[in-house]
């Protein structure tokens, strides 16, 4: 028997967009109150368009989020912005973030000239107002609302979950009705062999600096479930471009690379719900992350 209240419900999807580092992640793996989108203090962590469904008795919202908007021009770098402008065409709305903590107007405003093109209702979330003052918050909204025609502007803490119901309910009225896009048991379309090696790769970002993990990839070789034993074992191997990268994610003694694949594993087998064996190696493929046929391999 067709449900009328499931036939003509406010469905459709919306992308995150915005500068590295506001939240974006951190915003959606809030709203659906499931980890699959890794979060690091580092700059440039998403590097893939990610899918996160949230359901409601009266809505099915689908987001988009992306890598963050910047101006490095190497391959890896021109194919992650890519990544996040190829998410506007099909999108009903566009949800674009920014930092409280750090608002840079001109640099924003150039970013919002993509939006402009695409012509699609864009709200704006200013993010981390748990580090922000009422005062400091004020002048921000005066200065972005002179400089794009924004739908609504809500200010949140993803981090602290404050504003975030608010800011559901805007997206949803910008939402059209419809049937469920997605089944409503599916949080995400990432494989979870993606999502473990996101993880691996977090907890890279997690545990070392400079250059390395930008110079890093994770490639999964292995992923077998035992389902008789209820385990799991994953064979990954960590990409570096240089022998003296392999170096420091090895660390003294393995030291660094024990720690990381630990923190990866505890993460992993909450993801699969079982016990996990994970052994991690890390290789030196020179270049890996100018070479665009790999880069495609990533999804990029
Ligand atoms: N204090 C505070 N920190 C936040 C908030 N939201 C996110 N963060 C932190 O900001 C950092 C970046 O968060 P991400 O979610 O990875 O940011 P992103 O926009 O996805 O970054 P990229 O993937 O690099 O573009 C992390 O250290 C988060 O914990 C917030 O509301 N308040
Ligand atoms: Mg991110």
């Amino acid at each position: 028997m067709p449900n009328p209240e499931k036939t003509s419900i406010k469905t459709g999807i919306i992308a995150l967009i915005g500068p590295p580092n506001v939240g974006k992640s951190t915003l959606l793996n809030c709203l659906l109150g499931q980890k699959i989108s890794i979060v690091s203090p580092k700059p440039q962590t998403t590097r893939n368009r990610i899918m996160g469904i949230v359901n409601g008795p009266d809505y099915q919202l689908v987001l988009l989020d992306t890598p963050g908007l910047h101006s490095a021009r190497s391959p890896l770098n021109l194919a992650m912005v890519k990544v996040a402008l190829d998410t506007l065409p099909e999108v009903d709305a566009i949800l674009f973030m920014i930092d409280a903590t750090l608002p840079k107007p001109k640099q924003e405003s150039s970013q919002l000239d993509h939006l402009r093109k695409v012509n699609k209702p864009v709200m704006l979330a200013i993010n981390k107002i748990d580090l922000v003052s009422k005062e400091k918050l004020l002048p921000i909204l005066t200065a972005y609302q002179e400089m794009f025609p924004f739908t609504a502007m809500v200010p949140i803490s993803a981090l602290a979950k404050d504003g975030t119901a608010t800011l559901l309910t805007e997206i949803l009225t910008l939402m059209p009705t419809g049937p469920r896009l997605y089944p409503e048991d599916i949080p995400t379309d990432s494989t979870e062999r993606f999502i473990v090696g996101e993880i691996i790769r977090e907890k890279i970002f997690r545990r070392t600096n400079q250059e390395i993990p930008y110079s890093t990839a994770v490639v999964i070789d292995s992923f077998q479930e035992d389902e008789a034993r209820h385990t799991a074992t994953i064979h990954a191997t960590i990409l570096v471009e240089k022998g003296s990268q392999k170096g420091i994610i090895i660390g003294k003694g393995g030291i660094t690379l024990k720690e990381i694949g630990k923190a990866a594993r505890h993460e992993i087998q909450d993801l699969l719900g079982m016990p996990v064996m994970l052994k991690l190696w890390v290789k030196v493929q020179k270049n890996w992350s100018t070479n665009p046929r790999f880069l495609t391999e990533l999804g990029l």
